[in-house]
Parts: structure tokens; C-alpha cells; sequence
């Protein structure tokens, strides 16, 4: 038939609730909801669902949700729509929870981080409560898979939203879906390793455990000013020399590799196999957690990078190598027919079905609904070149010392 077969030896199970796909933060803003739409025609339409088990994800509770995030932000989160953002607002229990304005902001902020402004990074928009408890449920949904060993890979490309923090939203970010697996794991593994790939700095996840010993975090992200302007990348953390909270027991164990722009498919090989490897071996996790946020890819509408998505499915194959039970989330990621190609080549190397997806996409096999028509596919490549439109201002002795710096 198709060629997709199960792999042999592992459990993949693929959890998603296409709810999440209608949603629109607003006319600019680059997180589109429908690059989930996308990976999920690609996903079906190349077979994979044979080669896994796939579940529609049922939303998270209120409960389950507060294992990190304050009551009160959940509450909020839950009844939050443009109708009732302004009611909301002047109810007294969010009060302390407005941030004081500055001069020079451009958007009004309500509590929370949240705002209805146009332009802003966690805009209130329509049918965002459901968008938020259904992508963490099926994060959760995923995280239970691996716990009663029911799935040895267990991926959901919805969820991944590693900058949201106890009680603010931040950069698109609004329940941290990523910490609540992390716990739940705890649970059952001593050691449990989240690994982040998205180009962003995975801030909300290491502030989380960051006096934590039984969870190490390791981010690769772009560091360093953003342009001419000097301004930061976003979100401005994630320096080398953050390595957790000092004077707690959680210190040493955060990594960062912050990154200047213009990375090569050879040189973000090197940083990633030789410190993730490092950092398996001294910490002998039980579990890993692998945020593959895909604006790391070149041509990405936001990121700097210059990697392929070759590369970026080989840091994939390279944590499955590793046998561990396994977690696979999304994250960012802005170009959005290059999204769907790279978690569409990831699922099938989840499944070992890397070497059994052509080149060309089987267009003929592919749903295209009305509005992605030509659209959706592009140059109908999954493996296109892309164009090294980022300026390289990697030193390769800077590479070099950011490893040997990392080992302990
Ligand atoms: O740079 C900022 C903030 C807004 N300024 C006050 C500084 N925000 C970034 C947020 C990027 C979030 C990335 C999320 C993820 O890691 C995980 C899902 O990928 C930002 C950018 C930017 N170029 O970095 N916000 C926006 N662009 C933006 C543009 C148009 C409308 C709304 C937001
Ligand atoms: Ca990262
Ligand atoms: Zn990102």
C-alpha cells in the first residue's frame, strides 16, 4: 500500500483534538493555529496513522492545571473571552494581578499579561479557553500514555508552550502545558530531562524547576541583541552562565546554549549531539520531555536560524536513540507550511518511518480543505532547501568553548 508500517519494538501514540485548529490570535499576530491543520493533513495524509495509536484529546481540568499555575490565573483563564475579558478585569480578586503601566507601552495590558489590544503577545481571542485546555489535554493525555507504559513515544504537536509562568501569560504561551507533564512524570521517574529546540529560550520551564535537582533542563536558542535596534531576542534570558537558581539544590541543573544567528545544519549537529549526549550520560535520566518547537528552521517568519529540517528531525532521532520514554511536544514555529513538513518527517521518524516518505508529497493523497488550497504546500517539497537568508555570525571557536564550558 503506502509503505507506512508499525515500528517494531516501541509504541508511538499521537494525541490531538482538532479544536485547536480554529482559533486566530489576530490579524498580525504570527501564531496560526492552522499549521496544525496542516501536519495534521500531511500526518494522515502519508499513512502515519497506521504506524501509531492516535487519540482525540479530551480538554484538561481546572485541577490539573493548578498543579503549577495559581488558582486564581486559571479561574481567569477559564472564563476569559472578548465578551467577558473587561467584566473580568474590574472584578476585585484580579486586581493584583494588573501589571502598573509604563510610559511608551504600546499595548494595554490587563491582568495576567493578557490584553484585547491588536499587537499583543497573549491577545484574549475567541474560543481561547478551549484552545488552552485542549492542547493541554492532550499534552496530559500523552504524559499518562508514557506513565502506564502504554506508549514509549507519545507525541502532541498542539502543545509545547514552554514560556508561560504560575500566574502570567507570556509570548503566545498561556498554561505551560510542558511543566504539568514534568510533574506529572515526577511521579513515577527520579530523573526526568526536558530537552528544547524551539529558537526561544524554554524561560517558563526552567524558572519552574529551577531549585529543582530532578529535572534538568537543557535550551538551544538564539541569545544575543535582535538587530541594529540592540533590542533582545526574545525572551532575553538563557545566558551560559545560567545554569539554575544558585544557592539551591537545583543549581547545575539548567544548561543553556545560547546561539547567534545563522546557525548551519553542521554546526547546530555539533552543539547538540555532543552536550546532549554530555548531559545524558552525567544525568541519567529516566524520561525525556523534547520541545521541537520549528521556528529553529530556516526561513522561519520569527527565528534566525538556518537549520533544515533534516537536522531538526535528526535531533529527534538522536533523543529516541537514547530508548527512554519519551514525550514529543510542539512550540513555536511561524512559516507555517515548513511547520507541518518537519512534524510531519518527525512523527515519521518517531514511527521509523523516516526513510518511507517521499520527497514529493503524495498531493493526491493529501485533504486539502478550500481555504489552504495552494497554500498549504507550497513548493510541494518536504525537504526543501531553504534559504540561508540569516546572516552566520557563529565562531566556530565560541562552538567549541560553549561545549567544553557545559561539560563537568
Ligand atoms: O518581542 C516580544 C515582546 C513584545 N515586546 C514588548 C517584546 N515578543 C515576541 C514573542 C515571541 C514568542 C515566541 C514563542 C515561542 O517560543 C513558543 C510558542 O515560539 C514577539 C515577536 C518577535 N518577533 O519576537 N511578538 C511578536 N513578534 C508579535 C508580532 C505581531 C503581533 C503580536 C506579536
Ligand atoms: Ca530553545
Ligand atoms: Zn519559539
Amino acid at each position: 500500500s503506502n509503505g507506512i508500517t508499525r515500528p517494531k519494538g516501541h509504541t508511538v501514540s499521537f494525541h490531538y483534538n482538532s479544536g485547536v485548529e480554529d482559533m486566530h490570535f489576530g490579524k498580525t499576530h504570527p501564531m496560526k493555529p492552522w499549521r496544525l491543520t496542516l501536519t495534521k493533513h500531511l500526518v494522515l495524509g502519508y499513512g502515519l496513522q497506521y504506524a501509531m495509536d492516535t487519540y482525540v484529546a479530551m480538554p484538561a481540568s481546572k485541577d490539573q492545571v493548578r498543579a503549577f499555575h495559581d488558582p486564581d490565573y486559571v479561574d481567569f483563564l477559564k472564563e476569559v473571552s472578548p465578551q467577558t475579558f473587561e467584566t473580568l478585569c474590574e472584578n476585585p480578586r484580579y486586581q493584583r494581578f494588573i501589571p502598573p503601566k509604563h510610559e511608551g507601552d504600546t499595548v494595554d495590558l490587563g491582568p495576567f499579561n493578557l490584553s484585547t489590544s491588536p499587537g499583543a503577545d497573549c491577545p484574549v481571542f475567541d474560543g481561547m479557553s478551549e484552545y488552552l485546555f485542549l492542547y493541554t489535554g492532550a499534552t496530559l493525555a500523552a504524559t499518562n500514555q508514557l506513565l502506564t507504559g502504554q506508549s514509549d513515544i507519545a507525541i502532541n504537536w498542539s502543545g509545547g508552550l514552554h514560556h508561560a509562568h504560575k500566574s502570567e501569560a507570556s509570548g503566545f504561551c498561556y498554561i505551560n502545558d510542558i511543566v504539568l507533564a514534568i510533574l506529572d512524570l515526577l511521579h513515577l521517574y527520579p530523573r526526568v530531562l526536558y530537552i528544547d529546540i524551539d529558537v526561544h529560550h524554554g524561560d517558563g520551564v526552567e524558572e519552574a524547576f529551577q531549585r529543582q535537582p530532578r529535572v534538568m533542563t537543557l535550551s538551544y536558542h538564539r541569545y544575543g541583541p535582535y538587530d541594529e535596534t540592540g533590542h533582545k531576542f526574545f525572551p532575553g534570558t538563557g545566558d551560559l552562565a545560567d545554569t539554575g537558581l544558585k544557592g539551591t539544590i537545583g543549581e547545575h541543573f539548567a544548561l543553556n546554549v545560547p546561539i547567534p544567528s545563522g546557525i548551519d545544519d553542521r554546526q547546530y549537529k555539533y552543539l547538540f549531539e555532543s552536550i546532549t549526549s554530555r548531559a545524558i550520560d552525567a544525568y541519567k535520566p529516566k524520561a525525556i520531555v523534547l520541545q521541537c518547537g520549528a521556528d529553529s528552521l530556516g526561513g522561519d517568519r520569527l527565528g534566525q536560524f538556518n537549520i533544515n529540517i533534516k537536522q531538526h528531525g535528526e535531533c529527534v532521532s538522536f533523543v529516541k536513540k537514547q530508548g527512554l520514554p519519551l514525550l514529543i511536544l510542539g512550540g513555536g514555529g511561524y512559516t507555517a507550511r515548513n511547520v507541518a513538513r518537519a512534524w510531519c518527517h518527525e512523527t515519521a521518524l518517531a514511527t521509523d518511518n523516516g526513510a518511507n516518505l517521499p520527497d514529493r508529497i503524495p498531493l493526491d493523497l493529501v485533504p486539502r480543505p478550500q481555504a489552504f488550497t495552494g497554500r498549504a504546500h507550497g513548493d510541494g517539497m518536504l525537504f526543501p532547501k531553504f534559504q540561508r537568508d540569516h546572516k552566520n555570525d557563529c565562531v566556530e571557536a565560541d562552538l567549541e568553548y560553549m561545549v567544553k564550558r557545559l561539560e563537568w
